[in-house]
């Protein structure tokens, strides 16, 4: 993994982590439910960017080994599969320009 990206990705789960013991906090507290819910959406977003960070680090290292050796159809396979189960790519994250 890249440096960069590796350490981008790690502050930026630390941040989450921290963030959940707080929503975890709220659950306990049994604090109002539209409230928890604006958090929960906060966390999700805040992974939607992490795995912006990861596809970023993938494409520039993995998927352009594989093209460099031959296997850009097979990788470009496991790309769209991959892109099924993130909404980073997709979802209003992608949109943001701090992303
Ligand atoms: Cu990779």
């Amino acid at each position: 993994m890249k440096e960069e990206h590796q350490q981008a990705a790690l502050n930026r789960l630390k941040t989450i982590r921290g963030h959940l013991v707080g929503v975890i906090g709220m659950v306990e507290d049994e604090r109002y439910c539209p409230d928890i819910m604006k958090q929960v959406s906060a966390v999700q977003a805040s992974l939607e960017r992490v795995n912006r960070i990861l596809l970023q680090n993938h494409l520039e290292t993995c998927v352009n080994e594989a093209v460099a050796e031959g296997r850009a159809a097979e990788i470009v396979d496991e790309l769209m599969e991959t892109m099924k189960y993130t909404a980073a790519v997709t979802g209003p994250a992608a949109m943001r320009e701090d992303s």
